[in-house]
């Protein structure tokens, strides 16, 4: 039997736009105030998960308390303005190399694209790199009451699709978001190092094609 690659979705932080640099800027502006250690490798820990869960890794990292809940939300909040405000300096120059060909060419060849982000900025995102009429549907942050390695926010982006996870894969940077990927029963594409677990990793999205997309589903499909 063949099987038919009829949907692809994407992770956007770090796979679509480079948004994940402003992520760790703004965490790492917000822990130098408070006095937290953070650095490139605890930042890997925050790729894919929540702002809340990202918070509590620092804390972690730091073996501190959490402080009380008004606090913690007004940190998570602070953090947010600066990402907001650094966002709001992108444009479609940030949008990774090899993105919108990529975008194009599966449109071209009549398989379906969506975004799956952790992200409640995901609008904002798309607007200023003008990336949302190349893609056919998003689902994010906004939509989800789970944050990857729960599969929730593939799931929705699969019902948005109107596909099956049988008849897509999912491009994810994050192992939280490979996970979600297989949770919600797709095979999964990597972008990285830090994409452990996926069936195929590319160094970025400008080393891949159509055809590799296609080759990936068919052979991991056949194997179950
Ligand atoms: P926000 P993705 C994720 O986006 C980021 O990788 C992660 O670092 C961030 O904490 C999360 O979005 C939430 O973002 O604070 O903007 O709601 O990789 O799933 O596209
Ligand atoms: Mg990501």
């Amino acid at each position: 039997m063949r099987h038919v690659l009829r949907g692809v979705i994407f992770d956007l932080d770090g796979v679509l736009v480079t948004t994940d640099g402003f992520h760790y800027r703004a965490w790492k502006e917000l822990a130098d105030e408070l006095g937290l250690a953070f650095d490139e490798k605890v930042n890997q820990r925050l790729r894919g998960v929540s702002r809340q869960e990202s918070l509590r890794n620092i804390y972690d990292h730091n073996r501190k308390p959490l402080p009380t809940d008004d606090v913690f939300r007004g940190y998570c909040d602070r953090k947010n303005r600066r990402y907001v405000e650094l966002v709001g300096g992108m444009s479609p120059v940030d949008v990774l190399p090899g993105a919108l060909r990529l975008l194009g060419a599966l449109r071209a060849a009549g398989i379906r694209t969506g975004v799956a982000s952790a992200s409640k900025n995901t609008p904002l995102v798309l607007e200023r790199t003008a990336l949302r009429p190349h893609i056919d549907v998003v689902a994010d942050g906004n939509d989800t009451t789970r944050s990857k390695p729960d599969p929730q926010v593939f799931q929705i982006a699969l019902q948005r699709l109107d596909l099956k996870p049988e008849e897509c894969l999912g491009v994810e940077d994050a192992t939280a978001g490979i996970e979600a990927i297989h949770a919600a029963g797709m095979k999964a594409v990597g972008i990285g190092g830090q994409a452990v677990g996926a069936e195929r990793v590319f160094g970025s999205v400008l080393g891949i094609s159509v055809r590799d997309l296609m080759i990936v589903f068919e052979e991991e499909t056949r194997k179950g």
